[in-house]
């Protein structure tokens, strides 16, 4: 973890943070490590928004931060590749935070997965009509407010009862989501990052 990173996007200082992320590509850091660091930071400004030292404009701006230091990261490029079959992913609806889902796209795509985007607040019957449709072995919802988590519930017992849940494994993510609040939205796991993601649907579609 790279404490000025971490600094640099909690303080949303974008000279130092861009400055920062070169530097660490040059020194051979990988790319996830440097997104981890981001990550963290971006957990420091969303507690700054909770204790109303940062407005909602201080959070647009992490935003826009954070889509900027990434653009410098070359792994985030897309393979094309699918050895490993579709994922299906969107952040639920309600809920229009992407960067997580965005970060996740990207690197299931560089590890060989083909990505099938939904986009943000996507409602359950398009959910259903995409697993009816691409049949995929894993499907990731995103979800980043509390406030959203029994629209997830709801969202994965409806896939339950459309009898589209056994042969495929729903994976939870975002920032608020932790394994209790996976268990009680009916997940069959938490990933907490972007690998996290690719070992479990690597180890679901190698079963
Ligand atoms: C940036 C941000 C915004 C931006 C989002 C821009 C965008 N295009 O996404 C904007 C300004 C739009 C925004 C709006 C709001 N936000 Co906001 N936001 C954030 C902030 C600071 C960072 C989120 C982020 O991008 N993190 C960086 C990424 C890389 O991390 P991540 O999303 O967690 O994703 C990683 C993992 O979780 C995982 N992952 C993510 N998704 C998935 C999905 C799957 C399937 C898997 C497997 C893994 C996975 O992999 C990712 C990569 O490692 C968070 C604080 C925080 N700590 O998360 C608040 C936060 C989520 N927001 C919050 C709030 C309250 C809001 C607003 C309600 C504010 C308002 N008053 O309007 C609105 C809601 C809008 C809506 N309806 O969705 C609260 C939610 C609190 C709560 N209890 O629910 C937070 C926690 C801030 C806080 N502490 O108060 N926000």
């Amino acid at each position: 973890m790279s404490k000025k990173l971490v600094e640099a996007m909690a303080d949303l200082d974008e000279d130092v943070l861009l400055e920062e992320v070169k530097a660490l590509k040059d020194q051979g850091v990988p790319e996830l490590e440097i997104i981890s660091s981001l990550q963290e930071g971006m957990g420091i400004v969303g507690k700054r928004f909770e204790e109303k030292e940062y407005f909602l404009s201080e959070l647009i701006m992490s935003a826009e931060v954070f889509n900027e230091a990434t653009k410098l990261l070359g792994a985030m490029e897309e393979s094309g590749s699918s050895k490993y079959g579709v994922f299906v992913l969107g952040t639920i609806y309600d809920d229009i935070h992407d960067i997580g889902k965005n970060i996740v796209t990207t690197v299931m795509r560089s590890n060989g997965f083909e990505v099938i985007d939904l986009g943000v607040d996507v409602p359950t019957a398009k959910f259903i009509e995409a697993i009816k449709q691409h049949k995929p072995k894993v499907v990731g919802i995103s979800c980043l407010l509390t406030t959203c988590f029994d629209n997830v519930k709801e969202c994965i017992q409806a896939i339950e009862d459309a009898g589209l849940k056994n042969d495929t494994k729903i994976l939870v993510g975002g920032g608020p989501v932790d394994d209790a609040a996976g268990k009680y939205m009916g997940a069959d796991i938490v990933a907490k990052n972007a690998q996290n993601t690719v070992d479990y649907c690597k180890k679901f579609v190698e079963v």
